[in-house]
């Protein structure tokens, strides 16, 4: 079964890698991701400055995902730079995550990665856990950051975008295209979300009054929906990371179908620890078998319709 695949022509061995944000913050964690059957190493996003992040509770594990408002905990850009040379070791695509709050900010970090050891560069415009709007729901403010990274070097960066619903998807589309993104990731956590426990009628982590971004199996249609509608727009230009639910071999069929080059595991990662990246891999390549298929590229995007 042949289960290569490409991301802005960087080659990954498998269908299955890591998300930004969980168990990534340390060079301890991130080479747990380095010996796992992750087919890259996603980095934590990172600011200018090293962050401690939100006050505790900020995750709280529910049946069905997760909600957290981590508040940006990293050790600072320049400590991920040195780490991305102590990963190369491990012989496998390394991905560095950045989350500025202006344009500068993004400009400093990015040429930063540009000489470092990544291979790609993931630009988080979607946290949803900071004081202040989710920046790419600011199309104008888009804008001025990818007018501010395009051409800082040769290695090829990507958005890492909130859901939107459909009447933004063409402008979206257009931005991306016009500045020279070469993936997207969608979808990040799914923000001002809410989950109360009404026998305590408080929330259920502390920052910012409960809320907090929703994660997992409740998010996983709103996912599928956002990459299947810029596999739609964007064809095959741009590539696409899938992330959102998936904790299962099917999950990440599905996500394929819809036109995601990869997939990337958040939630279940955290719950299950590395062993999950081997286990959605095996359940994937048994699907695909069991349908006749020998390759994940024969299937990318071939949504059947009723
Ligand atoms: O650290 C966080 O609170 C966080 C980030 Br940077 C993000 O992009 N998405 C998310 O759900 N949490």
């Amino acid at each position: 079964m042949d289960t290569r695949t490409k991301i802005a022509g960087v080659e990954l061995d498998s269908y299955v890698l890591n998300a930004s944000g969980v168990r990534d913050t340390t060079l301890e964690e991130l080479e747990a991701i380095a010996k796992s059957d992750s087919s890259a190493i996603v980095m934590k996003s990172c600011t200018i400055e090293p962050r401690k992040g939100n006050p505790e509770p900020r995750y709280m594990r529910l049946q069905l995902g997760s909600i957290q408002s981590m508040g940006l905990p990293n050790l600072g850009y320049k400590e991920y730079v040195i780490f991305s040379s102590q990963l190369k070791k491990y012989n496998k695509p390394i991905i560095a995550s950045v989350a500025g709050s202006c344009a500068d900010d993004y400009r400093e970090m990015v040429s930063a990665f540009q000489d470092s050891d990544v291979d790609l560069i993931e630009v988080n415009l979607s946290c949803p856990n900071l004081e202040g709007k989710t920046l790419a729901y600011d199309f104008e403010q888009t804008g001025e950051i990818l007018r501010a990274i395009s051409d800082l070097g040769d290695k090829p960066y990507g958005l890492k975008l909130p859901p939107y619903p459909d009447v933004y998807h063409i402008q979206v589309a257009e931005l991306i295209e016009k500045h020279g993104v070469s993936f997207i990731t969608l979808i990040n956590s799914i923000g001002s979300s809410l989950i109360i426990d009404s026998e305590t009628e408080k929330p259920v982590i502390k920052p910012r009054g409960g809320f907090g971004g929703l994660c997992g199996d409740y998010i996983k249609p709103i996912a599928l929906g956002n990459v299947r509608a810029f596999y739609e727009l964007l064809k095959n230009e741009v590539s696409i990371f899938g992330v959102g639910g998936i904790k299962s071999g099917t999950d990440a069929f599905e996500f394929l179908l819809a036109g995601a080059d990869a997939i990337q595991v958040a939630t279940t990662f955290e719950k299950q620890g590395p062993s999950c990246f081997g286990r959605i891999n095996k359940e994937l390549i048994e699907i695909l078998e069991r349908k006749g298929y020998n390759s994940t590229q024969k299937v990318k995007g071939n949504l059947k319709y009723l």
